[in-house]
């Protein structure tokens, strides 16, 4: 099991540029590789040379920037294409070839016998070409590929002894964590070299699929800030982040540079011109909001109570919401607090009822409720006790308050 030890490719740059909404620039390159070394992912993979014009000269810039991350390209398994990167100055180069009959059928073309053999020839130059390269080898649509195939095509090329890593790729996002699982354990099984894997996310399972990579050998894994690719995309850097963290705090802590998630997210969410969702692991708008009374007085006690997650690691913090009918009195006296205001129990509870009768007959803001809590701190005001409805009898004394 590799939870405690494993590497992030991180593909924003190649799998990323797939999402309908990125069209990066050199400078929106530089900038989300800079982001990414600063957040302090293992590598980063460009999109392939052979891609347009510019992805070559992109890629032979961002090979040489100065940063602590390997710079990688994807490329098809072809001669061309492993020319072309191996003259780009890369630290390593991601091959992948289709295996299942879809792609041999209506993508490629080829059988399995031939693309052992393509695997063989075009692997075994790269490696006689460049000793020190970081070479990796991977089937696409593995898990629509049979075991038998993806076997052989594994099997012919564990035994060329070039290759630094094997892919697993879920192209479509069929996979589930048991799947996932036991394709990994089987290639686990058959080779000593470094196993990756590479999740889509066409059915939510792309984080918990990754996580069920880790647990059963790989080694690697992908990732794209926001989860964007292809379709809805990939494994996302957070939701992974998220689930890892969850299960060691310190290891990722002193792993990744946590405090640069948002900023990151923030760029690449800016340059392909979409919101961070709201729901977004770690950094989505609602990923620290506590709402039920009975959680935010949990959560004022203890916030472990309510949270796996510690906002203060990622630079970010709790928000507690109280302007709604299913508020607590402990949120309330909270709120008064923050304020500056005494509030007897009593007053204090009556309050809670008032918003939450408030609450049931129109939409509240924090204001609302602030001015509750000014209101009925304040001893001069009599309260009709009609549910959704206050009576102000004094109109001189609210003023000491503002
Ligand atoms: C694609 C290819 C790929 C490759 C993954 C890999 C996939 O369909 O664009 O090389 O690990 O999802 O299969 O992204
Ligand atoms: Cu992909």
């Amino acid at each position: 099991m590799s939870l405690n030890d494993f590497a992030i490719i991180e593909s924003t740059l190649r799998e990323g540029e797939q999402f309908v909404g990125a069209d990066f620039s050199t400078d929106d390159k530089v900038e989300i590789a800079y982001a990414l070394a600063n957040f302090g992912v293992e590598y980063i993979e460009l999109t392939s040379p052979c891609a347009s014009p510019t992805s070559l000269t992109d890629c032979k810039l961002l090979s040489k920037l100065d940063i602590d991350s390997k710079v990688l390209t994807h490329i098809r398994c072809h001669m061309d294409d492993a020319k072309v990167a191996l003259d780009t100055g890369v630290d390593g180069i991601d091959v992948v070839i289709g295996t299942s009959s879809y792609l041999r059928d209506f993508s490629h073309g080829k059988s399995i016998n031939e693309i052992i053999d393509i695997a063989q020839s075009v692997l075994t130059y790269i490696r006689e070409q460049n000793p020190f390269l970081e070479l990796r080898f991977s089937t696409e649509d593995s898990f629509r590929s049979t075991e038998d195939d993806l076997i052989n095509v594994y099997q012919a090329v564990d035994q060329l002894d070039v290759v630094n890593r094997f892919g697993i790729a879920d192209t479509v996002g069929v996979a589930t964590p048991h799947s996932v699982y036991n394709l990994v354990s089987t290639l686990r099984n058959l080779t000593d070299a470094d196993i990756e894997f590479h999740g889509h996310n066409d059915t939510g399972c792309a984080v918990a699929n990754s996580h069920s990579a880790l647990t059963a050998g790989a080694t690697h894994i992908d990732t794209t800030v926001l989860g964007i690719g292809e379709r809805n995309g990939i494994t996302s850097l957070e939701g992974l982040i998220a689930r890892l963290y969850a299960i060691d705090p310190d290891y990722i802590r002193n792993k990744y540079n946590l405090h640069q998630l948002h900023k990151l997210n923030q760029i690449v969410a800016d340059k392909v011109e979409i919101e961070i969702p709201f729901n977004h692991y770690i950094t989505g708008l609602t990923a620290f909001t506590h709402k039920a009374g009975i959680h935010a007085k949990a959560i004022l006690n203890n916030p472990e109570t309510y949270e796996i997650l510690n906002p203060n690691d990622f630079g970010l913090t709790r928000y507690i919401s109280i302007a709604h009918k299913l508020t607590g009195w402990n949120a309330l006296q909270d709120r008064a607090s923050q304020l500056g205001i005494k509030i007897n129990p009593d007053n204090l509870k009556a309050v809670t009822h008032h918003v939450k009768a408030m609450a049931d007959h129109k939409r509240i803001t924090l204001s609302d409720v602030d001015e509750l809590l000014h209101q009925w701190a304040d001893n001069n005001y009599n309260f009709d006790k009609t549910e959704g409805s206050s009576k102000k009898t004094s109109s001189t004394k609210r003023q000491t308050h503002n």
